[in-house]
């Protein structure tokens, strides 16, 4: 949502990164062979250009990871992404174009990421560039396109085997939204689908304050709640008719085929503020919440239910676990960024911080899907936080791409995009560079000259984009990583961190090296494990269950049980 929650003052590191930002790649000349080169015009099934071993290089791999709440997903703000008749505003057919870019739906090549689901944010009639005061819930936004594109890049996902899931925006509407202009009027049937009070009222405080602002805003003698700001006003989920209207919203495009849906402010739907005296919010919430993911769920079985819970508290976050299939795992993308700039000693910390958040989580809900993130777009690019730095870049989405449930990227992160507060410059045209023809111009980015393109970082077997290619097929290739669940490794190595994931079916073992210095580690027992990846083959030695790992890098040994 719209607030400044998790940023703190990031204006000096802003500055570090932008200073630091293009240090990067400084091994654009290693002569290491790479699969993700030429690809495109070779026929994969007589190629050799894929003769590079997986696991030192980018190269094909098994995608095993299926369905909609397995493998990684990838959040994408349509204006930004690409734009397919040059108006500058990227809109659905651009990014069906796009869709090769994400996953082409061939294992057998690299020249794609290899996600395997999206998430778009708002695509409905709305009021704001961004999206989240819907005008129509029932139409698509005209600046992206029509119901039948929307159609197209369903089907075009699928095919791809790509689940999409979208946002859903049921706190509140847009003040311009046809029920609330209606519902102004005393006398309007729409008038109870939102909070109205007055001065005098016993029922609410109409005084009160969230977030620094009034909760209710004035209309001739009456107040009506919109917690986020005032063109926002907030739906009463206390009638019944606004309860079957979301349902009603929900099943629609559950029938256009969509694989579930991604929910907008999910604490606020009976915030503290809009109960009466005696009731409690949260258990208002948790069970609207409730029957919705079972509506939804009958209507289309496994889909997939995330909800923003935008809240540092893990057991915040796990109240609302029993509800719904996942929340985001808001908070852990500053507690990684942090120890991967602080590069020693930390080691211990971050698997203990992992290992608590997930017993919070079982406790709330045994079938748990964490969907772990760096951030999104409410918070400064992840990439600042750790200076602008690649190398400690990849350490970082290593650790949170190798951990439980369906990550998710933010677009633009897998190639280093820069951006911090305000919200529009989170949110920047994304960068393919070489001309590209769906290029969005949405709003002029003044990172641009930092950032390398998707086009500048395509061939180069050391760029943060291969590296997000190779670990998002290492991920959606093993059961351990995809299916996994994750216990903690006490490493002896003050610089390493590591880790096991565990299925009925295989056994990982996760190392990652924090320092900017070669470290070893020899307390684990690598009896059974073969090296499934090795970041950087240069500096790697294994012998027995000794490890010498290259400064800022990541292994990854597998075990198949049974
Ligand atoms: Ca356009
Ligand atoms: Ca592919
Ligand atoms: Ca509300």
């Amino acid at each position: 949502m719209l607030k400044k929650l998790l940023s703190k003052c990031l204006c000096l590191l802003l500055l570090f990164a932008l200073a630091a930002c293009g240090s990067g790649s400084s091994s654009t000349n290693n002569p290491e062979p790479s699969a993700s080169v030429q690809t495109s015009s070779v026929d994969p099934e007589t190629s050799s250009v894929h003769s590079a071993d997986p696991v030192y290089a980018l190269a094909p791999t098994a995608q095993n990871a299926s369905g909609n709440r397995q493998g990684v997903y990838y959040e994408i703000f349509v204006r930004a992404f690409a734009d397919s008749d040059g108006d500058g505003i990227g809109d659905l057919n651009g990014l069906i174009q796009k869709l090769d870019y994400l996953n082409d739906g061939n294992p057998e090549t690299t020249t794609d990421l290899g996600i395997t689901g999206i998430w778009l944010m708002p695509i409905n009639k709305a009021a704001s560039y961004h999206g989240y005061d819907v005008t129509d819930y029932y139409a698509i936004n005209p600046e992206y396109g029509t119901m039948e594109d929307f159609e197209r890049l369903i089907e075009e996902a699928h095919k791809r085997g790509i689940s999409v899931i979208m946002d859903l925006v049921l706190n509140h509407t847009s003040s311009s939204h046809p029920w609330f202009i209606s519902a102004r009027d005393p006398a309007s049937p729409y008038r109870d689908w939102y909070l109205w009070a007055d001065e005098n009222s016993d029922e609410y405080n109409v005084k009160a304050t969230i977030w620094g602002h009034n909760a209710w805003h004035k209309v001739n003698d009456s107040y009506y709640l919109g917690l986020f700001w005032s063109e926002m006003p907030d739906l009463n989920y206390n009638n019944p008719e606004v309860r079957q209207e979301a349902k009603n919203i929900a099943a629609f495009w559950l029938d256009k085929g969509v694989d579930g849906f991604r929910l907008d402010a999910v604490p606020h739907l009976f915030d503290s503020v809009e109960v009466r005296p005696g009731e409690s919010g949260l258990e208002k919430t948790l069970e609207w919440w409730t029957k919705f993911t079972a509506f939804c769920h009958e209507k289309k079985p496994g889909c997939l239910i995330v909800g923003e819970v935008l809240n540092e508290s893990t057991s915040i976050r796990a109240s609302y676990l029993p509800a719904l299939d996942s929340t985001f795992h808001i908070g852990l993308g500053p507690q990684i960024a942090n120890v991967v700039k602080g590069g020693a000693s930390n080691n211990n910390y971050i698997s203990t911080f992992i290992a608590n958040n997930y017993a919070q989580y079982a406790k709330a809900n045994p079938d748990y899907i964490d969907a772990p993130m760096l951030s999104n777009h409410d918070q400064n690019r992840i990439i600042t936080a750790v200076g602008g730095d690649h190398e400690k870049m990849k350490v970082a989405a290593s650790i949170y791409l190798t951990l439980e449930g369906i990550p998710f990227i933010y677009y633009g992160e897998e190639i280093g995009m820069v951006g911090g507060k305000p919200d529009e410059d989170i949110r920047l045209p994304f960068v393919w560079g070489g001309d590209d023809p769906l290029q969005t111009r949405w709003r002029e980015s003044k990172y641009n000259a930092i950032v390398k393109s998707v086009a500048e970082q395509e061939g180069d077997p050391n760029s943060l984009l291969t590296h997000y290619k190779r670990l998002i097929r290492v991920r959606t290739k093993n059961h351990a990583l995809y299916a996994g669940k994750f216990s903690p490794i006490e490493s002896e190595n003050p610089s390493i961190v590591a880790y096991n994931m565990k299925s009925d079916r295989q056994s990982a073992i996760i190392l990652h090296n924090l320092a900017q210095t070669e470290q070893s580690i020899s307390s684990l027992d690598l009896t059974g494990y073969t090296l499934e990846f090795c970041q950087k083959k240069d500096g790697f030695v294994q012998d027995g269950n000794q490890v010498v790992m290259p400064p800022l890098s990541t292994v990854i040994f597998v075990r198949d049980l049974n």
